[in-house]
């Protein structure tokens, strides 16, 4: 393998960023499909690496992260190839990029969607909190409506003609979105139909999806 890259994780919405990302940038990758809380994450050599025992995580050489959102911007920069992913490097580019990436990261990732996955479907860890979940539900409606118009403005991507860290980080959320029954305004419906066009993304859905 070229560049001594490995990534663990599989099955869910943050594993299939680094997927994708791989794919977009036609790297080849070493990969074990490891899903959460399954005994591998458990595993001393596991701990190692993330000693909070979550997925994703990438090793590239002996750099190691664990952020979904760092790892795909960083693999966009290290293997940066502008034919087919937009990473710009000027400042007031990167920061209109990471304004995308810590709005998905922050509002609709962590304050809303997870809220729910957390206090729904893992309950039995997290613990019952219908509330909260109602609020995440109406917080999430909330942000992607007020959204939804800058979602589309450039098209077919956020930044244009050119898918970036940003599209990636976006679109897992919408897909994660409807599988919690959310209906998205009618431009993100629209933009997430254009995006699961890309080849890339179909492939690293299979792989993400692998048993
Ligand atoms: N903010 C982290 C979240 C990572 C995360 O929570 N991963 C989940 C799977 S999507 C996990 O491994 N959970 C294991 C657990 O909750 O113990 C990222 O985006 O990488």
């Amino acid at each position: 393998m070229a560049h001594d890259l490995t990534v663990w994780g599989a099955g869910t919405s943050r594993t299939m960023r680094v997927h994708w990302m791989m794919l977009e940038l036609g790297l080849e990758y070493e990969f074990f499909l490891i899903r959460p809380r399954t005994p591998m994450t458990q595993s001393a050599e596991f701990i190692r690496l993330n000693p909070r025992r979550k997925v994703p995580v990438l090793r590239h050489g002996s750099f190691v992260l664990t952020e979904s959102a760092a790892i795909i911007q960083y693999l966009s920069e290290a293997f940066a190839n502008p034919d087919k992913v937009y990473a710009p490097d000027d400042a007031k580019g990167r920061a209109a990029l990471n304004e995308w990436c810590y709005f998905v990261m922050s509002e609709i990732d962590a304050a809303s969607l997870y809220v729910a996955r957390r206090h729904e479907g893992l309950s039995h860890i997290y613990g019952e909190a219908p509330a909260a979940v109602e609020a995440a539900k109406r917080y999430f409606q909330a942000n992607i409506e007020a959204m939804a118009p800058r979602i589309d403005e450039r098209g077919p991507y956020l930044f244009g003609d050119r898918v970036s860290a940003a599209d990636i980080l976006l679109m897992t959320c919408l897909d994660w979105a409807v599988s919690l029954g959310h209906t998205l305004p009618v431009d993100a419906a629209r933009y997430r139909e254009r995006v699961a066009r890309r080849p890339a993304y179909q492939a690293a859905r299979e792989r993400n999806n692998a048993e």
